[in-house]
């Protein structure tokens, strides 16, 4: 089987894997499960003092990523699968069904920004997409890169453990996630619901849909306004709570 590709466009090519090197997705890389290829933009860089950077026109603080150099690095994996994405926080932010969407497909190749970003005439030749993680300052896009991977990735079939674990989880239904509860039953004089201790099956799920759905009544309205527009679909969590109102 040919692995999921991952290519990561980037200045700091020794950040990778990085975390994506340890527990369940550095199994499945040392397993082939997906593949991660770096390419260092500096290698493409055309002066002998191999610059990547330039002033930017206008004047302003700062330096700009020259365009010859990122749209060479680019040009060497053109025959990469899958889109190739900038990560930037002028891109819509990431959620579940870009995710999904990634990791039904062949892979990704993502481009990472430093210092104030990207020429805008190699993003506008290539027509690049860009994604954001949210909003807020970030040094490069390396690390919202790996989050992006870390996302696609526990969606690839075969990465899981336990399959079980993916479906009920809070974003397939659209719901934050009730909340959860290990041994001992009483800590610190804090008791564990006694709903959750009685084996009743049908019991524990109502309790954990209500749960879920306070909290995202309370805490995402957005989350919460998106869930009651949706009807069918989904998980038997969402199903139950929607015939449930
Ligand atoms: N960031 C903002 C406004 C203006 C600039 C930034 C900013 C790294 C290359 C981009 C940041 C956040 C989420 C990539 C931020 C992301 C980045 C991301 C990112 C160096 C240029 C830069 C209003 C959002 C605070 C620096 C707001 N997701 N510029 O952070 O790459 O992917």
């Amino acid at each position: 089987m040919t692995p999921w590709s991952a290519t990561v466009l980037t200045l700091f090519p020794e950040m990778f894997p990085g975390p994506l090197g340890l527990s369940l997705s550095g199994k499945a890389l040392a397993t082939g499960l997906w593949s991660l290829e770096t390419v260092n933009i500096r290698d493409f860089a055309v002066d002998k003092h191999n610059t990547v950077d330039d002033t930017p026109f206008g004047g302003g603080p700062g330096m700009v990523m020259r365009p010859d150099v990122v749209d060479a690095a680019l040009a060497s994996v053109e025959d990469r699968p899958g889109p190739v994405l900038y990560l930037s926080p002028r891109g819509p932010v990431l959620d579940q069904a870009l995710s999904a969407e990634l990791a039904a497909g062949d892979g990704v190749t993502l481009l990472c920004g430093r210092y104030e970003g990207i020429d805008q005439r190699v993003l506008d030749k290539r027509n690049i997409r860009e994604v954001s993680l949210g909003d807020f300052v970030l040094s490069g896009g390396e690390l919202a890169a790996m989050a992006l991977l870390d996302a696609s990735l526990r969606l690839l079939p075969g990465y899981m453990g336990a399959e079980a674990s993916l479906d009920e989880e809070s974003f397939s239904s659209g719901l934050l996630e009730y909340p959860h509860f290990t041994r001992p039953a009483s800590w610190d004089g804090l008791d564990v619901p006694a709903v959750l201790l009685s084996g009743h099956h049908e019991n524990i799920r109502a309790w954990r849909l209500e749960q879920a759905e306070r909290i995202t009544r309370d805490r995402r309205p957005d989350l919460w306004a998106r869930y009651c527009g949706q009807e069918g679909g989904g998980d038997e969590i969402a199903k139950g709570a929607m015939s449930a109102r």
